[in-house]
């Protein structure tokens, strides 16, 4: 049985039915943005990052060993389990008791005894052989070149963003080697184009290796093939099972088989092509039953292919993403040739704008090459990895993680490739059931921190940062966005049952806390944030931390909304109508920052990496500078007081949050912060952020959540929405502009979305807004603010609505 299987569709069916909404905006002056290399890489984390959403590869581009680290999106180890303990709802009493009671410690002792999941959980991030197991590695393509003892000259190594290809090019005797690599969708293969300038130069051997569970064969004389099943955790053959074929098609020359690898000899050209499958579901969405025949089938379609034909299909269908929004800041770059990527990232210095528009249409690129309709969402790593056990399984972590690799989704106007995380929280339902039973009678469903493809919705296997219970609340944000940018009603309808089944879960799980008599969520933690009790001990059990209320107050919010807007008639809203007003309100605390816990406590950590009590500024909405000035100050004093600090993604988190309180240089100043070399190996910079040379962004290790949130980061600096009455009849809120850089005083940007449906561009030169176009596809107004001015305008749907704000 596989838990995770999105609805079963192919990519061809699945692009037609894509509205994509407005055009794609393939217009002149895009900057194209190319990541250049002086050198091979060594490790993954220098190599070219390639993906078609459902394969990935990392392109080492030495010249004598090429290592192409290969990666299908379905490599999981694991199987379906039970990991919900069926007595631990006997404990909630006493463990509420003790909360009530103030005795938070003892209340986290006991939900350490019998309130975490039944087993190991995630094996503390080292699920390989558990039954949750972990999202690995496919395997490595490696090319050995008979190239001699010449040294290569002219060595060059660059990945273009806009066409998704990468290309490595030396010359060795004489004659100059080209290499061109893609990963494409519509042909579901990697490709690899070996080209020379002289004729019958070409010559390499080319196999497949995998670690561990791969048996190599031959088939034919041009085709290799490495299958084997992973493992399921329990010692049987439930694993997933894999297949992945290479084949070489050469121009002139000739290819064979020989001691297990592709030899080809004086070839003028060769293409390299490697497919796989596993048979826990396809990109595609393709139910598998046969990954080797599925791999065998792709390898047949895409080989017969030429390369021209296969390039042109590949950029296509990037660009239909990647091309949807573009951003210029500062003077226009040298962007033919930029300096190699690792000496822009090491500069002294404030971040050069371009690096960081770079990183900005990377997150982009990252996404679009991770996550496709049909497909699984984007892990902690996306979907590139060369280990086999990955740090925290490289699974989806929902105290932040997850979220955060779909942050820029909507803004970013790729609001499609939203899809698989809507997938993964609807296959979460009917196991988060049994949880909201087991764990506390409930009704509804709940999942905890830990996501994986089979299922998983039972708490961790520690309270410190397993049983936070409002993950799942969290997950049905990102559902309701979707809703606020596009006005799908089919989607909200699809969702509802969701949706109110999540709250109808945090309705019976509230208690009412003493002091107030207000509603709160027990037991609980901040995302893995601890306090100091009295007896100076290190707490993380508690009742209603701030990001919780936030959560329900957002979560019953749009529940009753939607209900009003799909007539739907629900007892259950009824129920929400008088839950709402008594949770527990967002408070400041007499140090004048947002309190993150329902008391105010001493942190443990002051400069904690999570951020979680300023939810509600970001991504929620409830904290706003506008509507709720007060808590808007206050959020400002906790993120002061947090600091700057912190790891890749919360570093970014950051940057949003800066953004949302309009603090552009501040939020600049991060993403100069994220912009440091990653490469320090040493404790101080363990949890400090940072970047790889191929702008891969550092946990450290590489995590992929924090590129997400950079582009998501410089989405908000420019473009910030509401739209709070969202029925397609009411103005939707627009704010251009919000959190400029003063250093970015010129640019322009294209393709940005608005919540209420709006594509918006702008244009500003010497710090102030030139003009913005607003483009329609669902709300019939706009009020738009820049700075202190607010302007009420029509927006004819799909008419392009042109306007600026006098600036005297
Ligand atoms: C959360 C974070 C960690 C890390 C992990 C994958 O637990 O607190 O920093 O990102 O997820």
């Amino acid at each position: 049985m596989r838990i995770f299987r999105p609805a079963a569709r192919g990519l061809a069916a699945a692009l037609a039915a894509a509205s994509l909404g407005p055009a794609v905006l393939a217009e002149q002056g895009a900057p194209q943005r190319v990541l250049c290399f002086d050198a091979p890489a060594e490790r993954f984390t220098e190599s070219c990052v390639l993906g078609n959403g459902r394969l990935g590869a990392m392109l080492f581009g030495r010249v004598n060993e090429e290592r192409v680290v290969l990666n299908e999106a379905g490599m999981w180890s694991g199987s379906p389990q039970q990991a919900d303990r069926p007595e631990a709802h006997e404990a909630l009493p006493e463990i509420r008791r003790l909360l009530l009671a103030g005795q938070n410690h003892q209340a986290e002792q006991l939900v350490n005894e019998a309130f975490t999941c039944a087993g190991v959980g995630s094996g503390q991030g080292q699920g390989k052989s558990t039954p949750y197991g972990c999202y690995q590695t496919l395997g490595d393509l490696r090319l050995e070149f008979p190239h001699g003892g010449s040294p290569a000259t002219g060595y060059r190594r660059t990945l273009r963003l806009a066409d998704a290809r990468a290309t490595v090019d030396y010359t060795i005797d004489g004659v100059r080697h080209t290499r061109e690599a893609l990963a494409s969708a519509p042909d579901d293969a990697i490709v690899v184009r070996l080209t020379a300038s002289e004729p019958a130069a070409i010559s390499f051997a080319a196999w497949l290796d995998r670690p561990e569970r791969a048996t190599l064969a031959p088939h034919g004389g041009d085709t290799l093939e490495l299958y084997g099943q992973l493992e399921d955790g329990f010692g049987t053959d439930r694993g997933v099972r894999y297949a992945a074929r290479l084949r070489v098609v050469p121009v002139g020359g000739r290819v064979r088989v020989d001691g297990g690898r592709l030899r080809v000899d004086g070839a003028d050209e060769a293409l390299v092509f490697v497919t796989a499958a596993t048979d826990i579901d396809s990109f595609a969405g393709r139910p598998v039953d046969d990954a080797r025949a599925a791999a065998a089938d792709d390898l047949r379609a895409a080989s017969g292919k030429t390369w021209g034909d296969l390039a042109a299909r590949q950029a296509a269908d990037h660009r239909r993403w990647f091309d949807r929004a573009w951003l210029r800041v500062g003077p226009p770059a040298n962007e033919a040739e930029p300096a190699p990527i690792a000496e822009r990232i090491a500069a002294e210095g404030p971040p050069e704008a371009e690096l960081v528009a770079t990183l900005f249409d990377y997150g982009r690129y990252l996404l679009i090459g991770s996550s496709r309709p049909g497909g699984f969402p984007a892990n902690l790593q996306g979907i590139w990895a060369e280990e086999l056990q990955t740090p925290w399984n490289a699974d989806w972590h929902a105290n932040v993680n997850v979220q955060m690799n779909y942050w820029p989704a909507e803004p970013c106007n790729l609001s499609r490739l939203h899809e698989p995380l809507f997938a993964l929280v609807e296959s979460l339902v009917e196991p988060g059931r049994g949880t909201a039973q087991a764990y506390y009678k409930a009704r509804g469903w709940v999942a905890h921190l830990l996501m994986n493809p089979w299922g998983f919705t039972s708490p961790g296997e520690s309270a410190k940062w397993g049983s936070t219970p409002t993950c799942s609340a969290w997950m049905c944000w990102r559902l309701w966005d979707h809703y606020l940018y596009t006005g799908d009603r089919g989607h909200l309808r699809r969702v509802y049952p969701t949706l109110r089944d999540a709250a109808a879960f945090y309705a019976d799980m509230l208690i009412e806390e003493p002091r107030h008599g207000w509603l709160v969520t027990a037991p609980s933690n901040s995302p893995e944030n601890a306090f100091i009790d009295s007896r100076g001990r290190t707490v993380h059990t508690c009742m209603g931390p701030a990001i919780d209320q936030q959560l329900l107050r957002f979560l019953f919010d749009v529940v009753i909304t939607s209900s009003e807007l799909l007539g739907e008639s629900d007892p259950l809203v009824d129920e929400l109508r008088d839950l709402l007003p008594r949770l527990a309100p967002t408070q400041i605390g007499d140090d004048g920052r947002v309190m993150e816990w329902l008391r105010q406590r001493e942190e443990a950590e002051p400069d904690h990496r999570h951020v979680s009590h300023l939810w509600g500024l970001y991504p929620g909405m409830e904290i706003d500078r506008q509507a709720t000035p007060d808590l808007a100050a206050a959020a400002w004093e906790s993120l002061h007081a947090r600091g700057d600090g912190g790891t890749g993604w919360a570093i970014a988190y950051k940057a949003c949050l800066w953004a949302r309180l309009g603090e552009g240089d501040r939020a600049l100043a991060l993403l100069g912060r994220l912009l440091r070399p990653a490469d320090d190996p040493s404790e101080a910079q363990r949890w400090n952020g940072g970047v790889y040379p191929n702008l891969l962004v550092a946990h450290p290790p590489y995590q992929i959540d924090g590129n997400f949130g950079a582009t998501a980061a410089v989405a908000e600096m420019l473009v910030q929405s509401r739209y709070d009455t969202p029925d397609g009849a009411a103005p939707a809120q627009i704010d251009l502009l919000p959190a400029l850089p003063a250093a970015w005083s010129e640019g322009q940007a294209r393709g940005l979305r608005a919540r209420g449906g709006v594509t918006v561009g702008l244009s500003w030169s010497d710090g102030q807004l030139a003009s913005a176009t607003l483009t329609s596809h669902w709300a019939p107004s706009a009020r738009v603010r820049y700075r202190g001015a607010v302007q009420t305008i029509d927006l004819p749907r799909g008419e392009p609505v042109e306007i600026s704000f006098d600036q005297r």
